[in-house]
Formats: structure tokens, sequence, C-alpha cells
């Protein structure tokens, strides 16, 4: 059973359903500026890490506010870790959790985060493709190596972008995500992350490199990148929230089957632009 420091059951419901703090939610909407040399970086090898997404004095309660959905989604879960499968092991999923909380939309729906997506990408607009929150429980297991985008029904994968957000320490030791720059430029290859990974050969010619944040850090990737985590060898949670954002006119991609059953694009033929009730336009 999960169990958060100073949360209870009933102190996540409140949390959820009010507003945010007045200097958060101003905070939220408020521009990250990048440098040219971030925006290079991470056009050139595929992913960037940046520092102080989100600042000290609001990292404690956006903390909570995750750390709340997590409970409410995940309480009624009594297994083990050994219980669980292997994809399960590597960490803890919870998605869309912006439509049922509001004040994790306020957060998932954050235009100074959108922005930065927007920026890295080059892009005019930014719309949302869907939330997790990646909690790796202590003990849990490896993230296999792959690419994000072979999973999503896009046309153009090399216009999604996923923000990972550390909302606590997240180091070597408890699995932060090692990348292998550059590869967003290599070929495409499936991982069946959720039954049976491999080792994809696209990635074999890169060299991994792990990037340990501390809490309110963020790296941004491409869903092109090859990347994956270690186990958590530590006796502690690894707290991690992702957004995952793509460029406002991508269209739908119904050729891989595996991939058709997305919520985010429910409803949409193959060749429409992606514009659901799931994916909001988030930058102005
Ligand atoms: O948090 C993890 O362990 C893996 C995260 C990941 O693969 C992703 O955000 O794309």
């Amino acid at each position: 059973m999960i169990k958060f420091e100073n949360l209870t059951k009933d102190k996540a419901k409140k949390l959820l359903h009010s507003h945010l703090p007045e200097s958060v939610s101003e905070f939220l909407e408020k521009p990250y500026t990048l440098s040219e040399k971030q925006i290079q970086y991470y056009q050139e090898n595929g992913f960037v890490k940046l520092e102080s997404v989100i600042e000290e004095d609001k990292l404690s309660i956006i903390r909570q506010v995750i750390q709340s959905s997590v409970l409410l989604r995940k309480e009624s879960d009594k297994r083990t870790l050994s219980e669980k499968s292997k994809y399960e092991q590597s960490f803890l999923q919870c998605g869309y959790l912006c439509w049922d909380f509001p004040a994790m939309k306020q957060i998932v729906h954050s235009k100074r985060l959108a922005g930065i997506a927007r920026d890295l990408m080059r892009v005019d607009g930014i719309r949302l493709w869907h939330d997790q929150a990646l909690f790796k429980e202590p003990n849990g297991g490896a993230t296999s190596v792959h690419q994000d985008s072979s999973y999503w029904p896009i046309a153009e994968p090399q216009f999604t972008t996923t923000t990972w957000i550390a909302l606590n320490n997240v180091t070597k030791e408890n699995g932060c995500l090692y990348f292998y720059p550059k590869s967003h430029l290599a070929k495409r290859e499936y991982v069946d992350i959720f039954k049976n990974p491999h080792q994809p050969e696209a990635a074999k010619k890169y060299h991994k490199e792990y990037v340990p944040l501390n809490p309110g850090d963020a790296t941004f990737h491409s869903g092109l990148t090859f990347h994956g985590t270690d186990a958590n060898n530590t006796n502690k949670m690894r707290e991690g929230m992702t957004i995952i954002y793509l460029k406002d006119g991508s269209t739908f991609d119904a050729s891989d089957e595996r991939n058709t059953a997305h919520k985010s694009c429910s409803g949409l033929k193959h060749g429409e632009i992606i514009k659901t009730e799931f994916t909001p336009l988030l930058t102005d």
C-alpha cells in the first residue's frame, strides 16, 4: 500500500479539488526563458536538462498535489511489488490526471511548461497529448530502453516532446533517466516494453548519458529519443511527473493498430488533425 508523508486520503481529495494558491497559479503561467544554447542543445541531442523549471518555494505544494493524485489512483491496489508484472514494477503509472482533478489541470495545462516545449521544438503552437505521474517504488525495476513516439499514433513524431519533472532528488541510484544523445536521428524501432522488451538495435551505436535531477529540475526529450532508467535501488519512492506535448496541426496516423486505441485521439480518422477534447491548445 502506498503512503506519503503528511498526506491522508481526505487531505488529498481536498487538495485536488481546490485551486492552487494564487502565487503558484501565477507562477505556472510565467514564461521560462530559454537560451539559444539550450534550444540548440535540444535540437542537436534530442533532449535537454533545465534547472528550476519549478522553483523551490512552489515545489512543495505542486509535489503534494501530484502525490495526492497518485494516492487516490493507487490506494485500492494492495499488491506487493513482487505480485506485479515486470512492467508495473518499473513505475506506478497514473495518466490523464488533469481531467479528474482540477488542481492537476492547473499544473498540466501550465503555459510556462507548454511554452518551453514550443520554444525547444521551434513551433508556433502546442497541444497537450497527455500527462502521467511516474513514481518508481522503493526497489522498483528498470524502465526498458524505448522511443516514446512508437506508442503514439502521431504522424509527426519529431514534433512531440515529454517533460519529466523531478519532484524529489532523482539520482542514478533511484532511477533517473538516461538518454542516448542524438538518437532522435536514429531509425525508429518498436520495443514492447509492456510484455517483451529487447535492447533496440537502432540505439546500439549511441552512448548512454545519465541525467540526475534536483527537485524542480526537468528534462525535455523528443518522442524519437531512445531512453530508459535503471532500477530504484533505494528504499524511497522516486517521484516524477511527465507531460507530453505535440505540435498544433499534427495529424492522426492509424497505420499501426497497436496505437490507435489511444484516448487522446478517440473519434479521429487516419490523416485528420489531432484536435480532440483531450488535446487542448496550451499556448496563445
Ligand atoms: O520514469 C521512468 O522510469 C521512465 C519515464 C519515461 O520513459 C518517459 O517519461 O518517457
